[in-house]
């Protein structure tokens, strides 16, 4: 975190240029805005609202081996300010999406993500052995899914099943190509499996998946969702992700997060990057919004130069810092019959630090 001088938005002249760059555990990328898994499929169809090769990149929804179907319907449901999902990782499998997803965006010049989950450690090493000589920028290992049969293979709820799909990873993907492992908030302490991934060899985080949930129907009086339990996103989870962030970043400040988790607008998403995040993904938000992966970037461009910041990299972590400390007033002479104020009175933050 370099040093930052921040302006108020009243005195601030926008600068010309504002690095928007995204150091991702040394891929650096032009921009720090990128579709989450699941809410994108592999990008293709957002293709016509936005300039996906300006964005940071799409996160493919997780690939598996075989080509599933997913769970029963209903899949879906509407919750206050969020979403419930079981949609049990439908996808065509390792296969076609290197033939078809994978191309498709490496032919549109768009940075993939590319996101793998298995049942067994066993399948993410094949999984990621599978995209050696492959056009991808980074690999997010979706540890975290809420919505698998049984919740054994929810590897992120348990330290030592994370650190060995990340090590598994780890030696089989293509070197130079960042790891990044997607933890889920259900759990009790999220240091403790962050440090268990990076200590395995995960380059960085992604943090949040969607979070275990329920939604019942007062009608039929039954679970809306066929799968009972779906993981639950949008703004609602917004303070969750941004905890678990601030809770990472704090413990391991070297290493790169991603932040997800509810964003919906440019100042949603420089909270995540004054938490700690290097980078953010939008998921939810773009079933209403489909342009909202390049309206974002440019919103949080403009809240930046409203704040006279003209690197974003300056601001990553920027909440953590100490408050400005308050000194007590000096005492009235005496003989004045003002009162004492009963406030003591704030230091500015470089006279604090002077
Ligand atoms: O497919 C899903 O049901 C799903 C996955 Br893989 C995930 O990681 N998170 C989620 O909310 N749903």
């Amino acid at each position: 975190m370099g040093d930052v001088t921040i302006r108020t938005t009243a005195d601030a002249t926008p600068p010309a240029d504002i690095d928007m760059s995204a150091d991702l555990a040394g891929v650096v990328f032009p921009d720090p805005v990128f579709t989450a898994s699941g809410c994108a499929a592999a990008g293709r169809e957002l293709a016509s609202y936005n300039d996906l090769s300006g964005i940071g990149g799409v996160v493919t929804k997780s690939i598996q081996l075989q080509p599933r179907s997913g769970r029963a319907t209903p899949r879906m449901a509407e919750t206050p300010s969020g979403m419930l999902n079981s949609i049990g990782l439908q996808g065509p499998g390792i296969d076609a999406f290197l033939d078809k997803d994978l191309r498709w965006l490496d032919d549109n010049n768009v940075r993939a993500v590319v996101s793998i989950a298995g049942g067994s450690v066993d399948d993410f090493g094949k999984l990621a052995a599978r995209l050696r000589g492959q056009p991808v920028s980074l690999i997010e290992v979706n540890i975290s899914c809420p919505n698998v049969e049984d919740r054994g293979q929810v590897f992120a709820c348990d330290p030592g099943a994370s650190a060995a799909v990340v090590a598994a990873v780890r030696r089989n993907a293509p070197s130079g190509v960042p790891v990044f492992a997607k933890l889920s908030p259900d759990v009790t302490d999220i240091v403790e499996i962050a440090r268990a991934c990076v200590n395995a060899g995960a380059n960085g985080l992604s943090l949040i998946n969607t979070t275990l949930g329920i939604v019942v129907d007062t009608t039929t009086m039954r679970p809306v969702l066929a799968g009972v339990t779906g993981g639950l996103s949008g703004p609602a989870i917004r303070p969750l992700a941004l905890r678990c962030v601030w809770q990472v970043h704090a413990a391991m400040p070297q290493v790169p997060l991603m932040g997800i988790g509810g964003i919906r607008t440019g100042l949603d998403a420089l909270e995540f990057f004054l938490a700690g995040a290097t980078a953010v993904q939008v998921g939810t938000v773009i079933f209403n919004d489909p342009s909202a992966p390049s309206r974002i970037s440019g919103e949080l461009r403009a809240a930046l130069a409203a704040r006279g910041i003209d690197r974003l990299a300056d601001v990553v972590g920027l909440a953590h810092r100490p408050p400005a400390p308050v000194v007590p007033e000096e005492p009235d002479p005496p003989g004045d019959d003002v009162a004492a104020p009963l406030l003591p009175r704030a230091v500015s933050f470089e006279e604090a630090s002077s």
